[in-house]
C-alpha cells in the first residue's frame, strides 16, 4: 500500500466515524416539576430522521400528570392547544389528530419511555418548529425549540 492509498483510506475510515457519531437522536425527559430536561433540541440537518427518546421521570400517576412530547411548526401552536380536551382522552394526549401535528409520542406515566421518530424530509427546515406537552395545562411550561443546525 503506498502513501496515497493509505492516505485515501483513512480518508474514508474518518468519514465513517463522522457519519456513524453525527447526532440523529436526542434523550428527553419530562419530570414531576411539569419541565423537561432541556428547552432546545439541536437537530442535525444532516440527518434523514432524528429520534427523541423521550422518558416521563415523574412517579405521578398519568392521568394526574402523564407527559407526552407533540411536535409541530411554531406558527400551528396556537391553533393547536386550543384543540386540547379531557373529551378526546388520555390515549390520544387529549388533543384529536390533526395535520399540523408532525409527530407526537403517547401519554406516558412514571418511567416509561417512547421513540419518536421524525422525518426531516417531510419538514420545511425554513420553519420554526416546537414540541410541547398536550397534557392539559403543561404547555405554558413544557415547551421547547428544535434548533435546526
Ligand atoms: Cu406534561
Amino acid at each position: 500500500m503506498n502513501f496515497l492509498s493509505f492516505f485515501i483510506t483513512s480518508l474514508f475510515l474518518l468519514l465513517n466515524i463522522q457519519v456513524l457519531a453525527s447526532n440523529c437522536s436526542f434523550n428527553l425527559e419530562g419530570n414531576k416539576m411539569m419541565q423537561f430536561s432541556s428547552t432546545t433540541i439541536d437537530v442535525d440537518k444532516s440527518c434523514s430522521s432524528f429520534t427523541i427518546k423521550f422518558k416521563n421521570t415523574s412517579d405521578l400517576p398519568i392521568d394526574l400528570a402523564g407527559h407526552n412530547v407533540v411536535v409541530s411548526k411554531s406558527s400551528d401552536f396556537d391553533n393547536l392547544i386550543t384543540l386540547i380536551d379531557p373529551a378526546n382522552g388520555v390515549n390520544q394526549g387529549y388533543l384529536p389528530p390533526s395535520p399540523q401535528v408532525v409527530g407526537k409520542t403517547p401519554l406516558l406515566g412514571p418511567n416509561e419511555t417512547y421513540d419518536l421518530v421524525i422525518d426531516l424530509n417531510k419538514l420545511d427546515l425554513s420553519q420554526e418548529y416546537v414540541y410541547w406537552c398536550s397534557f392539559p395545562g403543561h404547555y405554558g411550561i413544557m415547551k421547547g425549540n428544535l434548533v435546526f443546525n
